[in-house]
């Protein structure tokens, strides 16, 4: 039986890319599903067909917006008890010099990424704490670990997801808690696509070349990692595409 047997998931920004491939491989695994983001219809789509192909698991969504905290707070209350917490949902905003970015790109970054991951973990690990069980796996970013150029914010706020994740495991460490990060290179999702505010074929050119990650990829990994024995924890994993050796480097095929 897989560890993952039963146990309540909540997979934050589950209506697209890495998100939406965790809640089909955790439905795999017989986990419940309790599935946020802020496109309700996508995430009733998801629902619907999950539960044609897993009828004995039990899959709970509400519409997310991790920026704000009462929201936050309404859909923790809504799940109750989450042995694995997915912290996914985040977005960059533009490629453009320290100097172009407005603010409010800035803003949508730093609230996603860091404040709303933040207020989610806040809502769910007092519960984890008081049953001393579960497990926070944070989705962070090559660009946390190595900045560069144009893309400042982001990598800062995932550079601020990587202190936050260390901290708290520093806070977690007398406890059963385990706390992960997973930290992708280049991965083929809609990321780009918003990046560049729905241009496509830019979206495209980012993964011209070479054979980028996709979300089950990712997936197949935050599912080791949930699945390892409670005694295992998995702190760091950064997972390139094999064409990939750091943020910025990339053979791509002429
Ligand atoms: P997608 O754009 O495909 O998915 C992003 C998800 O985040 C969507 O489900 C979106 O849902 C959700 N989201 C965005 N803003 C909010 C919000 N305010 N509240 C709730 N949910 C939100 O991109 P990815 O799957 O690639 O991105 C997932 C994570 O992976 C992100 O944290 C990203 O930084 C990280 N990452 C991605 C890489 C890549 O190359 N793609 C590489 C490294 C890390 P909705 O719009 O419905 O709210
Ligand atoms: C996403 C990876 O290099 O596009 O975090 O910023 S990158």
């Amino acid at each position: 039986m897989s560890r993952l047997q039963g146990k309540n998931v909540l997979i934050t920004g589950a209506s697209s890319g890495i998100g939406e491939a965790c809640a089909r491989h955790f439905a795999q695994a017989g986990s419940n599903l309790f599935l946020a983001a802020r496109r309700q219809d996508r995430l009733d789509a998801l629902k619907q067909e999950l539960e044609a192909k897993y009828p004995s698991i039990k899959i709970l969504i509400h519409a997310l917006d991790v920026r704000v905290k009462a929201n936050v707070n309404a859909a923790i209350d809504f799940f109750g008890d989450i042995d694995v917490l997915v912290n996914n949902a985040g977005l960059v905003i533009g490629l453009d010099k320290l100097e172009d970015i407005t603010e409010e790109a800035m803003d949508t970054m730093i609230d996603t990424n860091v404040k709303g991951l933040v207020y989610v973990t806040q809502a769910v690990v007092p519960g984890m704490r008081a049953r001393n069980k579960g497990h926070v796996i944070n989705i962070g970013s090559v660009a946390g670990q190595q900045a560069y150029g144009n893309g400042s914010i982001y990598c800062a706020t995932k550079a601020a997801v990587a202190s936050v994740t260390r901290a708290l495991m520093h806070e977690t460490v007398d406890t059963a808690i385990r706390v992960s990060e997973i930290n992708p290179g280049l991965v083929e999702t809609e990321f780009s696509v918003i990046r560049f505010r729905g241009d496509k074929d830019k979206a495209d050119s980012v993964y011209k070349g070479l054979v980028p990650l996709n979300g089950d990829d990712i997936a197949e990994t935050v599912i080791f990692i949930a699945g390892r024995p409670d005694h295992v924890n998995i702190a760091e994993m950064l997972v390139f595409p094999t064409n990939q050796a750091a943020a910025t480097t990339v053979y791509r095929k002429p």
